[in-house]
C-alpha cells in the first residue's frame, strides 16, 4: 500500500523542514501538512495543507479518513519555557494530542507514528555527563513531565496494543529556515541572527551552561532513518537518546567570533537558567547507533558555518 503521511504541527521549527524532506522523499501529494495556523509559503504551496487542532480527535479522524493516512508525525507541542508559563495548557496539548494519535493506531486507522521526546525527560538528579538511555528520570519541568509521561504511554501502547510508535529524545535543535519558539535552547538559534544583524547578543543562559545540541539536518536525517528502519530493529519503544554536539554559550560565541571577530556576547540569565540546569550536558546514544545506524554529521564549527552562510543578507 502507498504511504500517505500526515504531519501535525507542520509549521513549527522541526515540522517545516520535516515536511519538505518527506515531500522530497515520498512526493508532494503523499505528504499532508497540518497546523493550527498557516505557516511558511513554501510549505503551504508545495502540497496539501489542512488547518488542524491536534487536540480535536474528530477533526483528526476526518483528515485521516479523507487522505487515507498511513503514518502520522506528531510535531505539535508546547516547549519548555512556554510550558512553565501555561502548565495546564501545555499538559493538555502535549498529552491529548499524543493520545489522539495513539488511539487512532490502536484502532488500526493508521499504521505508524513518530512522536518527538526531548532531553527534558531528564531532571536534576540524573547524572549530567554522557547521560544513559535508562537512568534516573525525575524531570522538574512541566514540559519534561509531559514528555516523560508520553514516553511511558508510547511504550505501553506498543507492548499492550502493538502500536508501531517510534520516538527520539531531541536535544536543542539549530536551524536557519524556521525560528524555534518557547524553548530553553532557543538561544542557540537567536545568537546567529543577532550576530549578523547587531554583532552582539545578550544570552538568557550563563556562559558555562553546557547543553546537548544538534543541527537540524542531522535531526531530520535521524527521524527519517528511524521511521524507515524495520520494526524489528526498533528495540526502544519509549524514546531513543540521540547525540551530536555539546557546548556552552561562550563556546558558541567563540565559534561565531572565528567568522565575525567583533561579535560580542553578554549574559543576563532568566528563569530558563533553572530549566537548563536541570538537563544533562551530554548524552550517550549507543542504542540509536547500534539499533538503526545513527551517526551525527554536524559539529559546532560546521553548524556555525552553515548558519552564518545561510542567514547572511
Ligand atoms: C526546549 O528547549 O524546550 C526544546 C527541547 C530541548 O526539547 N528545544
Amino acid at each position: 500500500m502507498e504511504k500517505s503521511i500526515l504531519i501535525i504541527g507542520a509549521c513549527g521549527q522541526i515540522g517545516t523542514e520535516l515536511t519538505m524532506a518527506l515531500r522530497d522523499t515520498y512526493g508532494n501529494e503523499s505528504v499532508i501538512a497540518s497546523d493550527i495556523r498557516e505557516g511558511n509559503e513554501n510549505l503551504m504551496d508545495s502540497g496539501p495543507f489542512e488547518i488542524l487542532d491536534a487536540t480535536d480527535y474528530d477533526a483528526l479522524e476526518e483528515i485521516v479518513a479523507y487522505y487515507e493516512i498511513t503514518e502520522i508525525y506528531l510535531m505539535a507541542a508546547m516547549l519548555s519555557a512556554t510550558a512553565e508559563k501555561f502548565p495546564m495548557r501545555a499538559w493538555n496539548l502535549n498529552m491529548n494530542s499524543l493520545f489522539n494519535v495513539l488511539n487512532l493506531a490502536k484502532e488500526k486507522k493508521i499504521d505508524k507514528i513518530f512522536w518527538p521526546s526531548s532531553i527534558a525527560v531528564f531532571g536534576p538528579n540524573t547524572p549530567k555527563e554522557n547521560t544513559l538511555q535508562s537512568t534516573i528520570m525525575e524531570p522538574s519541568t512541566v514540559y519534561g513531565i509531559s514528555k516523560q509521561s508520553g514516553e511511558r504511554w508510547c511504550d505501553y501502547y506498543f507492548h499492550k496494543f502493538g502500536v508501531d510508535v517510534r520516538s527520539i529524545r531531541y536535544p536543542g535543535l539549530i536551524s536557519w529556515k524556521t525560528m524555534p519558539g518557547g524553548g530553553t535552547t532557543d538561544y542557540a538559534v537567536e545568537i546567529y541572527h543577532k550576530a549578523l544583524s547587531e554583532k552582539a547578543y545578550t544570552c538568557f543562559l550563563k556562559e558555562d551552561t553546557e547543553l546537548p545540541m544538534m543541527f537540524m539536518d542531522d535531526a531530520i536525517k535521524a527521524t527519517l532513518q528511524l521511521m524507515e528502519t524495520d520494526a524489528d530493529n526498533v528495540k526502544v519503544r519509549s524514546s531513543y537518546n540521540l547525540s551530536a554536539m555539546n557546548f556552552t554559550p561562550s563556546q558558541m560565541a567563540e565559534s561565531i567570533q572565528n567568522h565575525i571577530p567583533d561579535f560580542k556576547i553578554s549574559y543576563e540569565p532568566d528563569f530558563r537558567q533553572a530549566i537548563a540546569d536541570s538537563w544533562p550536558s551530554s548524552i550517550d546514544d549507543q542504542e540509536a547507533r547500534r539499533d538503526w545506524g545513527w551517526k551525527a554529521e554536524f559539529d559546532l564549527e560546521k553548524t556555525t558555518k552553515e548558519m552564518l552562510e545561510n542567514l547572511a543578507p
